[in-house]
């Protein structure tokens, strides 16, 4: 198929509760949503870029130019396109995948719509719900987080995720696992705020048997993660520095981690996500798909590649009320702890035009006069 123009939309969602990591607080979601029109219809996708790069190098307007100055003129410029053509038409660019990601995506979409397939039934899903967590960020107080955990497991909540940091990280956990037990599925992310120097902090950790410890270390810290593995009793789950399927290759091979968080959107789709799924089956190491507070477009496509065989643990992919009062999309609801795959053609979901109208604080339709080609 051709791409015959791309869309660019900027939509502002309020979130329900302030949402703090190691890395900042945000009080929502600025999402960058691309539509893209083909000789095959259209097809939509959400870039995962946050509004600044405080937690990933892109950022969305750096994603937005790029997408205008090279990648659709890269893209409307070849003969034809498919998404399985897309990384090596936009090859000769280096890095960017989440940009990379959300083009391919939304070209996924609309083949597969014209297919009459689903993103689930394209990657080879083999369940029609999945078990689901949920990511508790850094709240004022011991109190507020008994209280949030409390609420999200009356929800009915699979396995819930603690967001730590140095000063927030022994105590929360010890608190959360008097209040609710040792049956709780829990664990941790550090977003990166750690260093070696600190392991014997990280090793206080051990006793609250959490299911793993997520990216305690700096990104490209294969070897600090790998000694930190050897020092810990409880397992390393890489994120950040998961960022194509040879950085998880590299991060097995080197014993960084035991399992690993695949953002499709970092490791540069859902192609290249199903990659890193089988490597990590080849190597019997158990994975989950992360979030990024995906509005409805990217949390239907997040639940089909969850829907994966060797996605064993609960992903990040929460019902919509978690982060949205309301979302561009009918919402995700949780039953029993589990949310529906879509089953429909491509992502399964449509876009609420009424309310992205509302939303939308900025929109564009590449390609920009005088683009590079
Ligand atoms: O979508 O539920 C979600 C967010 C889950 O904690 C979450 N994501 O490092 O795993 C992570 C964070 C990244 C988002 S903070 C910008
Ligand atoms: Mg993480």
């Amino acid at each position: 198929m051709k791409i015959k123009a791309v869309e660019l939309r900027v939509a502002r969602l309020p979130l329900v509760t302030p949402f703090r990591t190691s890395r900042g607080s945000q009080d929502d979601r600025v999402a960058l949503l691309v539509r893209v029109d083909t000789t095959d219809g259209e097809g939509w996708a959400d870039c995962a870029v946050g509004s600044a790069p405080f937690y990933e190098p892109e950022f969305l307007s750096g994603a937005r130019s790029l997408m205008a100055e090279y990648l659709v003129p890269m893209l409307m410029s070849a003969p034809s396109v498919t998404a399985a053509k897309v990384q090596k038409v936009l090859g000769p660019v280096k890095g960017h995948q989440m940009a990379k990601a959300a083009l391919e995506t939304a070209i996924l979409d609309a083949e597969l719509r014209a297919r009459r397939m689903s993103f689930a039934q394209y990657l080879g899903a083999v369940r029609d719900r999945v078990p689901v967590g949920v990511s508790v960020g850094i709240p004022d107080s011991l109190t507020e987080l008994i209280r949030q955990v409390e609420g999200y497991l009356e929800e009915g909540y699979r396995r819930i995720k603690l967001k730590i940091e140095p000063g927030w990280d022994i105590e929360p956990i010890r608190a959360v696992r008097e209040q609710f037990g040792q049956d709780l599925a829990l664990q941790a992310d550090a977003n990166t705020a750690y260093t070696l120097a600190s392991a014997w902090r990280l090793r206080a950790l051990d006793e609250f048997g959490l299911l793993l410890l997520e990216q305690p270390l700096a990104a490209d810290d294969l070897l600090g993660h790998a000694e930190l593995a050897g020092l810990l009793t409880t397992r390393i789950c890489l994120d950040e520095s998961i960022t194509s399927p040879q950085a998880a290759a590299a991060a097995l091979r080197l014993g960084a981690c035991s399992v690993v968080n695949i953002k499709p959107a970092r490791v540069g789709g859902y192609l290249a996500a199903r990659a890193v799924h089988d490597l990590c089956a080849a190597h019997g190491v158990p994975v989950w798909c992360g979030g990024m507070l995906e509005t409805g477009i990217g949390r239907a496509a997040n639940l089909a590649l969850a829907a994966l065989e060797n996605f064993s643990l609960p992903g990040d992919i929460s019902a919509t009320a978690r982060y949205f009062a309301e979302d561009i999309t009918a919402p995700f609801v949780l039953e029993d702890g589990h949310i529906t795959v879509p089953s429909g053609p491509g992502t399964g979901i449509e876009v609420l035009p009424d309310v992205l109208d509302r939303l939308t604080i900025f929109r564009e339709v590449l390609p920009r006069e005088g683009a590079i080609t």
